[in-house]
């Protein structure tokens, strides 16, 4: 069985998004599209408190692109983002989400950050993502969404070590890109560890 996984395509990752990655909402129609060829669909959403760990605001004088150590943990400081209910933290209107058999939302502690869908930063607990995919019966997995070299990375690299085979919809990610070729480097260690890069276009679902 094999299930599409949509990254947190939300506002804030968008352009004019508080986080926003340059032609995040490039990535909505293939999503769309490719939401009809799937028979499981399951969506993550990036849902932090207000006070979350993450954001440079919450720590005094830090601002965001720092690193600091939160409980144990490098830390990149990130502007406030997808806080809980806000409207940068829904999914962009445009994004068809009538199929969506899940949506898992992650993110949600404010002593750890959570980048992958599968479980936090430290591995410390589990999102439900995987107990989900194991109760359908999914054994691989096609990733798209935002960004690149953060939450689609670090889910595509969770997925490998659970062992499912892992597909990544290349042109239906964008990085954030932070230091120049970020993006670019994050395809090649998905690639090294085992996942497939492949173009949207080129997919044969069935
Ligand atoms: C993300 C940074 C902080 C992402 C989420 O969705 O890639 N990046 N929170
Ligand atoms: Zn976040």
């Amino acid at each position: 069985m094999k299930a599409l996984l949509l990254i947190d395509i939300q506002y804030d990752f968008c352009p004019g998004g508080a986080l926003e990655v340059k032609e995040g909402d490039e990535v909505i129609p293939i999503a769309n599209k490719l939401s009809k060829q799937f028979e499981l669909v399951v969506a993550t959403q990036d849902w932090h408190p207000a006070d979350h760990g993450s954001f440079a605001a919450n720590h005094p004088w830090r601002y965001p692109g720092q690193i600091i150590d939160l409980n144990g943990l490098e830390q990149i400081l990130w502007p406030i983002h997808c806080v809980q209910n806000s409207f940068g933290a829904e999914f962009v209107k445009d994004l068809d989400t009538s199929n969506f058999a899940a949506v898992i939302q992650k993110g949600t502690d404010k002593e750890i950050d959570s980048y992958s869908g599968f479980f936090d930063n430290g591995h410390r607990k589990a999102t439900g993502l995987h107990d989900f995919l194991q109760e359908k019966g999914v054994d691989e997995v096609f990733v798209m969404g935002l960004a690149q070299d953060y939450c689609v990375k670090f889910t595509v690299l969770d997925a490998l070590e659970l062992g499912y085979k892992v597909k990544l919809i290349v042109d239906g990610t964008r990085a954030v890109n932070l230091k120049e070729g970020d993006g670019q480097q994050a395809l090649e260690e998905m690639e090294s560890k085992g996942a497939i890069l492949v173009n949207s276009n080129d997919l044969e679902v069935s």
